[in-house]
C-alpha cells in the first residue's frame, strides 16, 4: 500500500480537516465487516453506482456507526445526519475518471423558491442542486473503502488546504493545483477517508484487476438554509445487521 497515515486521535483528524480538507480513520471495519459490505453492495456495482442507497438498513445503519464513532463525531456538523450515500466502484473492466472538481451538489426533498440554491437537477430520479457555500463548508464526506485503495486503481488525488478558497472557478481549481500540487490519498480497505467537499480532487482510471469498491457517504447539519429540505429516507427491511 505504501506509506499510508495512520491519523487516528479525534484531535488530529479534526486538525488535519480543518488545515489540509481531508483526513484518514483507518481500522474502523473490520475483515469480517468489509466481506458483509461487500455482499450488500454486490448487486449495486455500476460506474456511479446508487445514490439512494440510504434507503437499505445496512447502509443507514453504517451512518449512524460513523456518525456516532468518537473519532469522526467532533468533525460532523452539528446534529449530523447521513443525507447521501453512492457507491463507487472502479475497476479495469468497469473504468471511468473523474477531473479535478469540488462537490457542490447536495440531495434535496423538493424545489424552493431561493436564489440560494442553483443548478437544479434530476439524477437517478432525486432532486438535487448547488448548495450555498456556507453550507458546504459545514458539510462533511465520509468514504468508507472496501478494498485496499491507491494510484494504480483510482485512489482520489487532492489538492490540500483547497477547500478553505470557498468555491472556485476552473481557471481558480488549475492555479491552485499549479501552485499547491496534488497528493495521492491510498486507504486500506476497511478504512475511512473524511473530506471536506469543498477540498478539490480528481481520479484516474484503475490499471489494475479487481473492483475498487468505496460507500461514499455524506454527512449534513439537520437544518438547511432558505427553507430547503434533505430528501426523506425511506426505510427497506433489514437483511443482516453488520457483525458487531
Ligand atoms: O470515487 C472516486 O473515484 C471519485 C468520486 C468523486 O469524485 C466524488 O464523489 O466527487
Amino acid at each position: 500500500m505504501g506509506r499510508v497515515e495512520r491519523v487516528n486521535t479525534p484531535a488530529v483528524i479534526a486538525e488535519r480537516l480543518r488545515v489540509e480538507g481531508y483526513a484518514l480513520m483507518p481500522d474502523f471495519l473490520v475483515d469480517e465487516q468489509v466481506e458483509h459490505l461487500r455482499q450488500q453492495v454486490a448487486g449495486h456495482q455500476g460506474k456511479a453506482g446508487d445514490r439512494g442507497l440510504l434507503d437499505h438498513s445496512w447502509c443507514s445503519d453504517l451512518g449512524d456507526l460513523i456518525r456516532s464513532d468518537p473519532r469522526a463525531y467532533p468533525s460532523l456538523p452539528l446534529d449530523a445526519r447521513a443525507v447521501q450515500c453512492a457507491l463507487f466502484v472502479k475497476s479495469r473492466a468497469i473504468n471511468w475518471l473523474v477531473p479535478l472538481h469540488q462537490d457542490l451538489t447536495v440531495p434535496l426533498a423538493k424545489w424552493v423558491d431561493t436564489p440560494m440554491y442553483s443548478a437544479w437537477s434530476r439524477k437517478e430520479g432525486e432532486l438535487f442542486a448547488q448548495a450555498p457555500v456556507e453550507l458546504l463548508r459545514e458539510l462533511l464526506a465520509v468514504r468508507v473503502h472496501l478494498d485496499d485503495c491507491r494510484e494504480s486503481n483510482g485512489a482520489l488525488r487532492v489538492v490540500p488546504g483547497t477547500h478553505r478558497g470557498g468555491r472556485l472557478s476552473s481557471a481558480q481549481s488549475r492555479g491552485e493545483r499549479a501552485a499547491r500540487g496534488e497528493r495521492v490519498v491510498a486507504v486500506p480497505r476497511g478504512s475511512l477517508m473524511l473530506m471536506k467537499p469543498l477540498l478539490l480532487h480528481a481520479s484516474s482510471k484503475a490499471t489494475l484487476d479487481g473492483p475498487r469498491r468505496v460507500l461514499h457517504f455524506l454527512f449534513g447539519p439537520a437544518q438547511l438554509p432558505g427553507g430547503a429540505q434533505w430528501r426523506t429516507r425511506e426505510r427497506l427491511p433489514a437483511t443482516a445487521a453488520l457483525p458487531g
